[in-house]
């Protein structure tokens, strides 16, 4: 109910409904604190207000139950962390598809400000790069003379997945700091230069998606949209075909 207060977007992904769950509970929290501060701070505002108190007081409380309840409330707290949310948090983030069987893989690189995805193509291994050969028209530096890159295809703004099926994303950034968040797939990772973050979920609904980028990374990053597509197994192919066919022309004549 708060979570649609809230505006969220419809889930799309496996793992969204606990997520959604663990966000409903956490608006609730919020708002039970939220409230009982603002009673509180209303509360004090009156009692002691200046025409009741005209000399402060400098000895304040003199007793202990404050204190105590502070300990109360850091213990509840680093249990609460420990023993819920940073295992909750490695079970979703930790427990990646294995590199075999029915997984894709795509490699997913912000720039300023836009969004490149590198697919491994029919062989399922990526092409070797280098920062050397990056270039306006070879933005992700791939290496033509790579065996294992022959069949790679990079696509811009637009990230295409098989439905049902799971996708790992390799995330990195080529210059600062940006994040890859799909709100219908409840994912965001943080993209950060010189690192390969993977990022995993599995589509369950076919149709479009924004990605949108999670962190302030400059004047355009309201600009840095993209889409994601989840789409049928033979739709994605006739996808693949087309950008390889653009981009390995000498490959399709043969
Ligand atoms: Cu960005």
């Amino acid at each position: 109910m708060l979570n649609k207060l809230m505006g969220i977007v419809p889930n799309a992904s496996e793992h969204g409904l606990p997520v959604e769950h663990m966000l409903e509970i956490c608006h609730w929290v919020m708002l039970m604190l939220f409230l009982g501060w603002g009673t509180f701070f209303l509360y004090t505002i009156i009692r002691f207000r200046e025409s009741k108190h005209p000399k402060a007081d400098y000895y304040g409380v003199t007793g202990h139950v404050s204190s105590h309840a502070e300990f109360v409330v850091v213990l509840v707290e680093a249990a609460l962390l420990l023993g819920l949310a940073f295992p909750l948090w490695g079970k979703r983030v930790l427990d990646i598809p294995p590199e075999q069987g029915e997984v894709m893989r795509v490699r997913a690189i912000a720039e300023q400000y836009a969004w490149n995805f590198h697919y491994a193509g029919a062989d399922g291994k990526f092409g070797s790069q280098s920062s050397s050969l990056v270039s306006p028209s070879n933005p992700l530096g791939l290496d033509p003379s790579s065996v294992e890159g022959k069949d790679d295809v990079v696509s811009k703004n637009e990230l295409h997945v098989v439905v049902q099926k799971p996708i790992v994303l390799e995330i990195s950034s080529k210059d600062v700091i940006h994040a890859l968040a799909i709100p219908h797939m409840r994912v965001a990772q943080d993209a950060i230069p010189g690192s390969k973050v993977p990022l995993w979920f599995r589509p369950i609904r076919s149709g479009k998606f924004e990605i949108v980028c999670g962190q302030l990374c400059g004047a355009g990053h309201y600009a840095m949209r993209s889409h994601l597509v989840v789409e049928k197994q033979d739709e994605f192919d006739t996808f693949a075909k087309e950008l390889s066919d653009l981009q390995h022309p000498s490959a399709s004549s043969k």
